[in-house]
């Protein structure tokens, strides 16, 4: 199994979840500018529309979309729980959460990353959105250590790759939005833990992060 990724990017949620899984796969690497991989391919003729993360199973078969990917690696280990089994109203919920990230935080990013990189500050109505989410995700958070409660799950995963985008200190300031998480408790603590779990720790170094 191979996945390919950018580092820091949202590919960051899959690797995450391969290190908690144990799985054993291959990274490769994409070049963000010239969407190279590392081992000299086209990858636009791999992922169509040029974005990580993108997994290759062993028989080739390609799967794109974050969301899928977590889903798909967690029901290999189903004893893991990282994701509620197939079916329960639980799983629904994991599936309401990456839903949620993938369309309110995730692309609530986007306008505020492109602006600051072409050095504009058309920031006004997508900040205080974006902000807006994260109080209530705050909110979300408080009595429990993860997104579904007492356990980590893949939703955690995405939500990690998406909070560090904010003002991760291993991002250079053009690719950090400037989100403001400081009255954010319950975020803040989720965050700390999140930080000290191995298949975190050792994504992030992977990736040339810390
Ligand atoms: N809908 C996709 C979006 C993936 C996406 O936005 N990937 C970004 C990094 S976070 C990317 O690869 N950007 C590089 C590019 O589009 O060239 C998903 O959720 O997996």
């Amino acid at each position: 199994m191979k996945l390919y990724y950018m580092p820091a990017a949202c590919s960051l949620s899959p690797h995450i979840v391969l290190n908690e899984a144990s799985i054993d796969a291959r990274l490769v690497r994409v070049d963000p500018k010239t969407h190279r991989t590392e081992d000299g391919r086209n990858f636009t003729e791999l992922s169509p529309f040029g974005y990580v993360p993108l997994l290759e199973l062993d028989d080739g078969t390609l799967m794109r979309e974050g969301p899928a990917i977590v889903q798909y690696l967690a029901d290999l280990k189903p004893e893991l729980s990282l994701a509620p089994r197939n079916g329960s109203i639980e799983r629904y919920r994991l599936q309401e959460w990456l839903s949620f990230l993938s369309s309110e935080i995730h692309k609530g990013f986007i306008p505020l990353l492109y602006a600051r990189l072409a050095g504009a500050y058309g920031t006004q109505t997508a900040k205080p959105k974006l902000e807006a989410r994260f109080a209530w995700l705050d909110e979300a958070l408080a009595g429990r250590d993860y997104l579904m409660g007492d356990t980590f799950t893949v939703a955690d995963a995405y939500l990690y790759s998406l909070v560090q985008w904010g003002q991760a200190e291993w991002l250079k300031p053009t690719y950090r939005a400037d989100i403001h998480y400081d009255g954010l408790a319950h975020l803040k603590a989720w965050y700390l833990r999140m930080r000290v779990r191995p298949a975190v720790r050792q994504a992030l170094a992977a990736e040339g992060l810390e």
